[in-house]
């Protein structure tokens, strides 16, 4: 009895992206619906039925009622293909929450909810053993349960819960304990979990999938799922991630001790297969240059808001090292004396440093951003 399916997790739909500029935040709610797509189609060419969703499906546990409506929709234009929901920490099952809502508009097939801790066979002969949260945050063990759930030998056994697995670092975000020997304890073929964004192997059996689109700078290896393949009760799993990522997130962070040493901002972004216009980048530099090499920054900077669909650049950690001499040239004794103001100044304040920059750019011709 060999059974295939797709484990993912922390889809985290509807999440606002508060932080960024409007065109951004669409484009990054729009990801995270289109992954949906996606999925199906690595479903679809492997022959797969079933695809696992491991918790935090939704971001809150109240979304606007458009949010739900679109996945439905996503969900249920992929016949064939059968979508387990499980509630997270994000998205508990609680009385005139959003699992409510999703119970009155479920299509008639495809998507199949667990929010009761139920085993429920899903195919001949494969248990599915859910562990769906109604709280934000528990004492216990929600997966405890399977330890006692019988089933027929022979029978495939899939544990499927949303927590932080204890004594792995805390990792997680989800304040919900889980036992890491899960598997061996409930005799699980496969544990599937979700709320670690990234993917990571706990044991053989037990696996986080990672979100299938990322959804922050946490360099830990999110944007897949993962294909699962179980040949018959007690043998080891087979494991293949798919990548599913639309956009990929990249922090880098420089000190700069001379201009050149910018160079390898450049590069870093020049290596990337990713292409640009899928990425999202955060780059912070810090260090000292002089006044030349502000101004010469300024084209880097420009540069590397062209290799990424959006660019968070920030540099409020660089210091300007002037000398007096070098404020002469603004042709203005009056601005000269401000400058040398801001420069002594900017040992102890941000803005006087920031000042500085803006003057400097300004006498220099260059405008003020
Ligand atoms: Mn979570």
């Amino acid at each position: 009895m060999s059974f295939n399916f797709i484990h993912t997790a922390d889809w985290q739909i509807g999440k606002p992206f508060g932080s960024f500029p409007d065109d951004v935040r669409v484009l990054l709610r729009e990801a995270r619906l289109d992954v949906v797509g996606r999925i199906a189609a690595v479903a679809k060419a492997a022959s797969i039925s079933h695809v696992l969703i491991a918790g935090d499906v939704f971001d809150s546990a109240n979304p606007p009622i458009q949010v739900v409506t679109q996945l439905l929709g996503r969900l249920s234009a992929h016949k064939g293909v059968v979508w387990h929901l499980l509630p997270g920490n994000h998205d508990p099952a609680q009385s005139g929450g959003v699992w409510d809502v999703v119970k009155m508009r479920l299509p008639s097939e495809g998507v199949h909810l667990h929010l009761t801790a139920e085993p429920i066979e899903i195919a001949p002969h494969v248990v599915l053993l859910p562990a769906p949260l109604k709280a934000k945050a528990l004492a216990h063990d929600p997966t405890a349960y399977m330890d006692g759930v019988e089933t027929k030998p022979g029978v495939l056994r899939i544990g499927f819960a949303h927590g932080s697995v204890q004594g792995f670092g805390g990792m997680g975000d989800a304040a919900v304990p889980i036992d890491p020997s899960r598997d061996r304890r409930a005799k699980l073929d496969y544990f599937a979990l979700g709320d670690w964004h990234g993917r990571t192997k706990i044991s053989d059996r037990t696996w986080y999938s990672g979100a299938p689109e990322p959804d922050g700078y946490k360099d830990n290896d999110p944007g897949s799922v993962l294909m699962v393949s179980l040949s018959e009760a007690g043998a080891v799993p087979t494991v293949t991630p798919v990548q599913t990522a639309r956009y990929l997130w990249l922090r880098q962070s420089v000190a700069l001790t001379s201009i050149s040493d910018a160079d390898r901002i450049i590069e870093a972004l020049q290596a990337l297969e990713h292409p640009s216009e899928r990425r999202i980048i955060s780059t912070t530099v810090s260090g000292e240059l002089n006044l030349a090499e502000m101004v010469q920054l300024e084209a880097v900077r420009e540069r590397v808001m062209a290799l990424g669909r959006h660019v968070d650049w920030d540099q409020s950690h660089l210091r300007l090292v002037a000398e007096d001499g070098d404020f002469e040239a603004f042709g203005s004794p009056t601005l000269a004396a401000i400058a040398r103001g801001l420069k002594a100044d900017a040992v102890a304040s941000d803005v006087a440093g920031e000042a500085l920059r803006l003057l400097t750019r300004y006498a220099r011709g260059l405008g003020t951003s």
